[in-house]
């Protein structure tokens, strides 16, 4: 099975894929047009957390970094008048080194990652959607803005006008991501922020092509009127879509054949076939990694529903 993620809801979703599937069988594709340069190295926050999700050093508090991570570094170099945009851990900031080196000596990024999955001894494929440079811009009245300054430096706050992913029409999907969709008919969008996360992945050129001969299952991150966290609310809002599960299965429409929302949602399951797909309920708030194994039990059971 193959996965399309961000680093949080997606994440969550794979906590429950991992307990129930053996790891080889997962290939993961993940978004990196959140990725920056920090104090000299590259920062791929959704590689990263799932990097630390399959090695079992995520932080399940934040869904980034690593748990009981030290920030020694970063301390000292505010101490010494030095910012940087973002908090790194000490042992984070390792993985970076690492990446970044493997970089500056020729590897593509989808080579330094697989040289980091081996590192961490994980068994399930992780794959950086493109080796290309890809970033997301967060329009604002102040002017654009990197997402993780948005996010970060500016705590989500600036008004919205429209979001860019600079450098995505440009960039080529990463060869063994080509690969791995050619050899697996079934691709699982995860629970991520449509615009920043799963945006970027099918709007490489060609992949939604390659999607509508697959058997897309999505399942939404909005339950109600709003995202579970972070600011995926905000962003659709900018980009005309409703905040809604609606909005998603409809900013997906193109290649879905099943799309998942929460129980809690007062959707009517009958108002997604005018898209051209099925609609199912589910209790989709992963609050504990039981919560996610009951999911993923679900989600991957509906692949055998599609003819
Ligand atoms: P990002 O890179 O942090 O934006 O990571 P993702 O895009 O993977 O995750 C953010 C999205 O995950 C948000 O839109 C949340 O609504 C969604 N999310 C987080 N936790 C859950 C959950 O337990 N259930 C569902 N359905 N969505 C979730
Ligand atoms: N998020 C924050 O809100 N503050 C931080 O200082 C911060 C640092 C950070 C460092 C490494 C990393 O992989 C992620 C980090 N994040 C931080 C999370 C990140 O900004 C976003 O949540 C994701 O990019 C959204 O997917």
């Amino acid at each position: 099975m193959i996965i399309f993620s961000g680093g949080t809801g997606t994440p969550k979703l794979l906590d429950g894929l991992k307990e129930i599937l053996p790891h080889e069988e997962l290939t993961v594709v993940v978004n990196t047009a959140e990725d920056l340069w920090v104090s000299g190295n590259l920062i791929s926050p959704d590689l990263d957390t799932i990097l630390y999700l399959f090695s079992g050093q995520i932080d399940r508090k934040k869904w980034w970094g690593i748990e009981g991570d030290t920030f020694l570094t970063h301390e000292y170099m505010q101490a010494l008048g030095v910012e940087e945009s973002m908090k790194l851990g000490d042992r984070d900031r390792a993985t970076h080194i690492i990446r970044s080196d493997l970089l500056r000596d020729g590897a593509t990024l989808s080579e330094a990652t697989e040289k980091l999955a081996s590192l961490f001894k994980i068994r399930a494929k992780i794959l950086p959607m493109s080796d290309d440079p890809i970033s997301t811009y967060v329009e604002t009245p102040e002017g654009p803005m990197h997402f993780q300054d948005f996010w970060v430096g500016y705590h989500g706050e600036p008004e919205v006008e429209g979001v860019d992913i600079l450098g995505v029409s440009e960039a080529s999907i990463a060869e063994k991501v080509f690969n791995a969709l050619e050899n697996d008919d079934r691709v699982l969008i995860g629970p991520s922020n449509p615009i920043t996360s799963i945006g970027p992945i099918i709007s490489l050129p060609g992949m939604k092509d390659l999607l509508k001969e697959k058997k897309v299952v999505a399942v939404s991150p909005i339950i109600g009127n709003a995202p579970v966290s972070g600011p995926a609310g905000k962003l659709m809002q900018a980009c005309g879509l409703e905040v809604s599960s609606m909005g998603v299965a409809e900013y997906y429409q193109e290649f879905l054949d099943v799309f998942v929302f929460d129980e809690r949602d007062r959707a009517d399951e009958f108002a997604f076939e005018r898209l051209g797909c099925q609609a199912c309920r589910a209790d989709t708030l992963m609050t504990s990694t039981a919560k996610s194994i009951e999911l993923a039990e679900f989600v991957t059971g509906l692949f055998d529903t599609i003819v």
